[in-house]
C-alpha cells in the first residue's frame, strides 16, 4: 500500500468497500461530491432513542452515517501557531485570542451528535474545544446582544439566536475523535452548534461578533432557514 493510491486505486477501494457495505445492510450515497456510508442498521437503532431533552435522538428525515464527512467550503489557514479567534461585538472587553490562550481555558472533551441538512446525522462524534458560553463571559458579554456571529475565512458567517449560541453544548473545538481537525472539517477551529443543522457550525473559524439585530450569514440568505432547527425541520427558508 502507498499513502497516495492512484484514482484508479482508490475507485477500486471504494468499489470494494462499497461492496462489503452493501452486503452488510449499510446503503452508499453520493452527495455533496463525495461517497459516503449510510448505515441503516443505526439508524433503526438510534430512531429507537431518546435524549435526555425527551426529543428522539435522530431529527426527522434524517439517516445516521458513520464518519463525518467533509461538505466543503473555502478554507482558511490551518496552522495553529497563525490562529487568533476574536470575540467582539455586544462585549465589554473585546479579546483576541490565540491557540495557547485557548488551551490556558476550561478545556471540555464532549460528545455530540451532529445533523446536516442534506440528511446525514453522525452520532457521538468527540469534540474538544471551550465554550462559547465561557468566551462570552471573558469577554464581558453586554445585556444588548441578542445573537451570535460566528465569522469564518473568507467571509463565511453564520447567525445563531443568543440563547441557542451560548447553550452548554456549543463549542469552539479544534479536535474531532482525538485528533486535531483536519483542514476540510475546519482546521484549526471551528464552531459547534450541535441542535441546529451542521450549516450553524462555521469551519475555519475566526471570530464570535455579538449584535443586538440579527445577520442572517451564508446559507441563510441563499435560501436556508434562518433559525435551522432539525426537530422542526427547518431546512428552508
Ligand atoms: N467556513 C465554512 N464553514 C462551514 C461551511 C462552509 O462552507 N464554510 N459549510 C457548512 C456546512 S453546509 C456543513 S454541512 C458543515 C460541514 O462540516 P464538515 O465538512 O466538517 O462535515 O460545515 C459548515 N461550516
Ligand atoms: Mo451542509
Amino acid at each position: 500500500m502507498t499513502d497516495r493510491p492512484d484514482a484508479s486505486l482508490a475507485r477500486t477501494i471504494a468499489r470494494r468497500d462499497f461492496i462489503r457495505k452493501a452486503a452488510s445492510g449499510t446503503v452508499i450515497a453520493a452527495m455533496g461530491g463525495g461517497l459516503y456510508a449510510l448505515s441503516d442498521h443505526l439508524t433503526a437503532e438510534a430512531k429507537a432513542q431518546e435524549r435526555a431533552d425527551g426529543r428522539p435522538r435522530v431529527p426527522p428525515g434524517q439517516r445516521v452515517i458513520t464518519a463525518l464527512k467533509p461538505m466543503g467550503g473555502q478554507p482558511g489557514d490551518p496552522s495553529r501557531s497563525n490562529a487568533t479567534i476574536k470575540i467582539h461585538g455586544e462585549v465589554e472587553n473585546p479579546l483576541s485570542l490565540d491557540f495557547r490562550e485557548l488551551l490556558a481555558m476550561d478545556v471540555v472533551d464532549t460528545r455530540a451528535d451532529v445533523h446536516c441538512v442534506t440528511g446525514w446525522t453522525m452520532l457521538d462524534a468527540r469534540w474538544k474545544g471551550v465554550r462559547v458560553k465561557d468566551l462570552a463571559e471573558k469577554a464581558g458579554l453586554k445585556r444588548t446582544a441578542r445573537h451570535v456571529i460566528f465569522e469564518a475565512a473568507h467571509g463565511y458567517t453564520a447567525n445563531v439566536r443568543l440563547d441557542e449560541g451560548i447553550a452548554d453544548d456549543v463549542m469552539v473545538v479544534w479536535e474531532h475523535d482525538g485528533r486535531p481537525l483536519r483542514r476540510p472539517h475546519g482546521a484549526p477551529l471551528r464552531a459547534l452548534v450541535p441542535d441546529l443543522y451542521f450549516w450553524k457550525s462555521s469551519k475555519w473559524l475566526t471570530g464570535i461578533r455579538f449584535t443586538r439585530r440579527d445577520e442572517p450569514g451564508y446559507w441563510e440568505t441563499r435560501g436556508y432557514n434562518n433559525h435551522a432547527d432539525p426537530w422542526k425541520e427547518e431546512r428552508y427558508a
